[in-house]
């Protein structure tokens, strides 16, 4: 069988917790084919690496991953290691995203089918449709420009961070958001997000943005929009978004948190960090891509240890890193249909079941226990 080696990094807080769910789920998968073997190992990362060895992203885990065919992780960081301490762990996860060049976010929000709209805190009528890929670009922008809290006079009391984009970073983050529009037929619409009239990385964005869609995708849609009016939109109007919404590093962040109110909670969205445009693994083009997939959500600190976490956001990861990374489309489906199956209200044979921040009084081990039993029947 085909051997493929997943780096796991189940990190802090929350992580391990819903890490464990969907490593679950991908043992069943592993079970039940005799064609690929599904090869699992942990490894130290976040505030825990900090703790143990002193730093958060070690030599050893940056190797294995960038050996790996995929990388699942959960969450770092914590009040442990917070915005005071010399040494955090988030830097670890930007360094490891820079060093694999995953510029390209993938952070579906187009869950809130017919089931599950009784789950999000907006009226029904305003959910009902939202269907959203929230395209952000990972390594580039704010997150990697250079910074400075100066520590001596004259310049004590000031702190600069340095926003920075190229063209070639918009051209190829804007391909990705193309191939993905094209997974449809016709494309899904694109909605560019930016600050244009403010900064001056944003009108590059716009411009470069408008004259690779013109020039290389002239089948597909698109629009600007300002990220400040987009905010309210989202919430306000959020069918208005449906398509894919590709924007910079830290719109992105704060717009796929925001995104995850129309299914009803943070703790549902997954992503895929990839070094290109994800390829159907259907299509005869498919070849496999080393990625990182992790959910939207952090480390969680009020909820830690307390086994109520949500760790659908992580199942859905799992399913994300066996379509893009291993051209696993049916497993991936499967887990997807059964995650279905465990949320849904409405249609028959659905559970019904819910984690805490849904409402429901289902723990973390226990909706993984169920996924993994709508699993077993749907494969
Ligand atoms: P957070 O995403 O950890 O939590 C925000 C809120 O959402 C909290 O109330 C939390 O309980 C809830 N929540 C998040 N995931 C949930 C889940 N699966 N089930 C149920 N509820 C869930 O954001 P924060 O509190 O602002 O950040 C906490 C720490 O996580 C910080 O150190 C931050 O840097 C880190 N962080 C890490 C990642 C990552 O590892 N990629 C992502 C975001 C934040
Ligand atoms: C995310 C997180 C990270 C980010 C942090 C932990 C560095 O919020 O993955 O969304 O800002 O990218
Ligand atoms: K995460
Ligand atoms: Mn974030």
């Amino acid at each position: 069988p085909r051997v493929f080696r997943i780096v796991v990094l189940p990190g802090d807080g929350i992580g391990p917790e819903v890490v464990a769910e969907a490593t679950k789920v991908l043992h069943v998968i592993n079970s039940t084919s005799t064609n690929f073997e599904l090869k699992l190992e942990e490894h130290q990362f976040g505030g825990g690496a900090i703790d143990a060895v002193g730093e958060p992203l070690p030599a050893s885990t940056l190797k294995a991953c960038q050996e790996a065919d995929a990388i699942l992780m959960g969450s770092i960081g914590g009040p442990k290691w917070g915005v005071d301490a010399k040494i955090r762990p988030e830097p670890g996860l930007l360094t490891l995203r820079k060093t694999l060049g995953l510029y390209a976010n993938i952070r579906p929000a187009n869950f809130a089918s017919e089931g599950l709209l009784e789950y999000t805190p907006l009226r029904p009528e305003i959910a009902r449709g939202f269907d959203a890929i929230v395209v952000r670009e990972l390594i580039g922008g704010l997150y990697f420009g250079r910074r400075k809290e100066a520590s001596a006079e004259p310049e004590v009391g000031t702190a600069w961070d340095e926003m920075i984009y190229t063209e070639p970073e918009v051209q190829r983050i804007t391909r990705v958001a193309a191939q993905l529009a094209l997974s449809t037929n016709p494309p899904l619409e694109i909605h560019s997000i930016d600050k244009a009239n403010v900064l001056a990385c944003s009108r590059l964005w716009r411009k470069t943005v408008t004259e690779t869609l013109t020039k290389e995708y002239p089948q597909i849609k698109f629009d600007h929009q300002l990220v400040d009016s987009t905010a309210m939109v989202m919430v306000a109007n959020p069918r208005k978004l449906n398509g894919v919404i590709l924007t910079e590093n830290l719109f992105g962040d704060i717009l796929s948190d925001q995104s995850s109110v129309i299914p009803g909670s943070l703790g549902l969205l997954p992503s895929a960090s990839l070094a290109g445009a994800p390829v159907q693994a259907s299509s005869a083009d498919f070849k496999p891509t080393p990625g990182l997939y992790e959910p939207v959500h952090g480390s969680a600190p009020d909820i830690a240890g307390k086994g109520i976490a949500n760790p659908i956001g992580t199942i859905l990861s799992a399913a994300m890193l066996l379509r893009y990374s291993l051209g696993l489309e049916k497993p991936a489906s499967a887990i997807e249909a059964a995650v279905r199956k465990v949320l849904d209200l409405s249609s028959a044979g659905g559970y019904g079941l819910r984690t805490a921040d849904l409402g429901g009084k289902v723990g973390t081990a226990e909706l993984g226990d169920k996924v993994v039993e709508a699993l077993k029947e749907i494969l």
